[in-house]
């Protein structure tokens, strides 16, 4: 366990991460107009943690997956359904943002149109995404369904799209604990304990793994959401390279329901239970364990 070191992990998994996502688009580029192409480029090779595949590959090892090419193809999947989250989160109709991870957002640079298409198309793209990385890695056309499920249902109504909503329902209201509960359950955690499930599935996961990264999940997953609202409420716009902040668009957030201190102690909980959760399952993931404590202590 202390020869983990995460720093490197995570160095080392974002360059393969990368690798995965630029083949990506190198194929959405075969299928769609340039500019369309350009605009989906911007939006998925503009950098970011990449946690969302890391998480994937790294469930995907932990359950006995041998990890390969496809293994990040797999964990491109998730991160495109995020990356058009972004863009269509930041479109003037929703939180008009002009910057995201230290550059002009999407639409500021390619127009509101070619943004918005280029969002759409990668819904498709990641559930196709997903489907082939599975057969790649030997899963057969049920478990390659199954999992493009797994994605699809965390993406959609019940999951991040129902999330939006409630966000966007919630501005200028306070929010109680269970409803900020209930919102970022869906907007932030439902995708990321997809990642993490996808992984497993890749793996051909029992039971007992399955139900203990959900459990992981279901706690990084707000664990996640809590330390965003404590960065947006902590650092500055260029510390950030996000503007507007939650403040500026009126949303209720862990910090301005709990306060900072009552915020950080119910993001140290999460990350608690996280652990908690993937002891219980006896799975050995020295990665998942070091990424719950990076997840509240990150700096951006
Ligand atoms: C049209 C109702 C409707 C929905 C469309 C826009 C949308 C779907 C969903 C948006 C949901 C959303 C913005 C979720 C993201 C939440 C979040 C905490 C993002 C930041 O994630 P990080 O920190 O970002 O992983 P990086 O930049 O590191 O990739």
């Amino acid at each position: 366990m202390s020869a983990f070191s995460l720093e490197a992990y995570m160095e080392d998994e974002r360059g393969r991460v990368e690798a995965a996502l630029e083949r990506a688009v190198a194929w959405i580029r075969e299928v769609v107009p340039q500019g369309v192409a350009d605009a989906v480029a911007h939006g998925v090779l503009s950098g970011g943690k990449r946690l969302r595949p890391i998480l994937c590959v790294s469930a995907y090892r932990a359950c006995g997956g041998e990890v390969r090419e496809a293994a990040y193809d797999l964990g491109a999947a998730p991160e495109l359904i995020h990356a058009y989250s972004l863009m269509h989160d930041d479109l003037p109709c929703m939180d008009d943002a002009e910057l995201r991870r230290g550059q002009p957002t999407t639409h500021r640079v390619h127009g509101e149109r070619r943004a918005t298409v280029a969002g759409a198309a990668l819904i498709p793209a990641a559930a196709l995404q997903a489907l082939r990385a599975a057969t790649a890695l030997g899963r057969d056309e049920g478990q390659a369904r199954d999992m493009a499920r797994t994605l699809l249902e965390a993406a959609g109504a019940g999951g991040m799209v129902g999330g939006q909503w409630l966000d966007l329902l919630g501005e200028g209201r306070t929010l109680g604990a269970e409803d900020l509960d209930a919102l970022h359950r869906r907007k932030t955690g439902a995708l990321l304990t997809a990642s993490l499930i996808m992984g497993a599935q890749a793996a051909g996961a029992e039971d007992r793994a399955l139900e203990g990264l959900e459990r992981y999940g279901r706690s990084v997953g707000l664990a996640f959401q809590i330390a965003d609202d404590i960065l947006d409420a902590t650092s500055s716009a260029e510390a950030l390279g996000k503007h507007p902040s939650d403040e500026d668009l009126d949303k209720s957030t862990y910090v301005s329901s709990y306060g900072l201190a009552e915020a950080r102690r119910r993001a140290r909980e999460e990350v608690h239970r996280a652990r908690e959760g993937l002891a219980r399952s006896g799975l050995e993931a020295p990665a998942l364990d070091a990424l719950a404590e990076y997840i509240v202590e990150r700096r951006r």
